[in-house]
């Protein structure tokens, strides 16, 4: 098979998942997982690895040459509470390392692109339950408007270059294996963390802050299946919206209490609570559904488990 892979930004919360299932997948020498700075020893161990700053096109280009590379899956990004500290880097990082990307397949350097987007592209002004594919999106985080501008340059590069690119609008994604890294919807990571540890959780967004959420093995499905759908199914080139689960802080809480019933969370919410409050909180995935085929499988409840189950041992 010619197919052979590059993972920029591997390291990180979505990166070090599919660098394990894609090795498993199409075998460990067929994956190039690259990031700033290394992994851990598990993702060291797992295949080839180059160190590599997304945000430097000759060096991109160079390990794309090298390895020839067919599909780049670019997961590299500055999340939306580190943006909102850091805007002018957090748009430079998020936007030069897709036109780096664009621009390689552009040149018949690569074949496929993958480029995540996010609900943060939707904004105050858009409708908050079941968020339709195309809707009023105005939105008001640094991060939201780079993955709005990115959804943009998708489209405009598939329709004027004819470039592959395919992509998802990620809700918020819980994991047991990577910690996320300077996002808004971190905490519902991080709580699980927490009840293990300490039984009790100080959360940074409101009780009923309701947000669209999934579990990473449904992330992972839902990435590695809309890169391997034949084009033709892939109508919409700038981004699909993607529903799993929704739940806010009392919800999470309540899930988890049902394992550790003496678990308790307070409420202090910061600067991140004016970011949650601009995103819906619930969101209408019909074109992905019909278009390839997705389906979220894991409920609030079966996540719970999965979590604590894989995290108690750590505590
Ligand atoms: C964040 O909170 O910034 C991310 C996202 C929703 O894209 N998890």
């Amino acid at each position: 098979m010619k197919k052979r892979i590059l993972i920029i930004g591997a390291c990180g919360q979505i990166g070090t998942e599919l660098t394990v299932y894609l090795r498993n997948k199409f075998g460990k020498t067929k994956v190039i997982a690259s990031d700033i700075r290394e992994g851990d020893d598990a993702l060291m161990a797992s295949g080839p690895f180059e160190i590599l700053d997304a945000t430097d096109y000759n060096a991109v280009e160079e390990v794309v040459m090298r390895h020839e590379i067919t599909d780049v899956y670019l997961m590299a990004a500055m999340l939306s509470a580190t943006a909102e500290k850091f805007p002018m880097k957090g748009w430079n990082l998020n936007m030069d390392s897709l036109f780096h990307v664009l621009n390689l397949a552009k040149d018949k350097k690569i074949d496929k692109v993958f480029w995540p987007s996010s609900i943060a592209v939707f904004g105050p002004s858009t409708p908050k339950v079941d968020t339709p594919q195309r809707t009023v999106m105005e939105p008001s985080t640094v991060y939201g408007i780079s993955k709005q501008t990115g959804e943009r340059w998708c489209e405009y590069y598939y329709n004027r270059y004819g470039v592959d690119v395919r992509s998802v609008r990620y809700p918020g994604l819980i994991s047991y294996k990577t910690l996320p890294g300077g996002g808004t919807t971190d905490y519902a990571v991080d709580i699980y963390h927490k009840a293990l540890k300490h039984k009790k959780y100080i959360c940074f967004l409101k009780a009923e802050t309701t947000l669209p959420m999934m579990f990473m093995d449904d992330a992972i499905q839902a990435t590695v299946s809309i890169m391997e759908s034949e084009s033709e199914k892939i109508k919409i080139r700038n981004s699909y919206n993607l529903s799993a689960i929704s739940f806010n802080p009392k919800e999470i809480t309540a899930s988890i209490q049902k394992h550790i019933p003496e678990f308790t969370i307070s409420y202090e919410p910061d600067f991140r609570q004016a970011i949650a409050d601009s995103w819906p909180q619930s969101i209408d995935d019909s074109e992905a559904q019909t278009d390839w085929g997705w389906k979220s499988k894991i409920s609030l409840d079966e996540m719970t488990k999965i979590m604590l189950d894989n995290l108690r041992d750590k505590y």
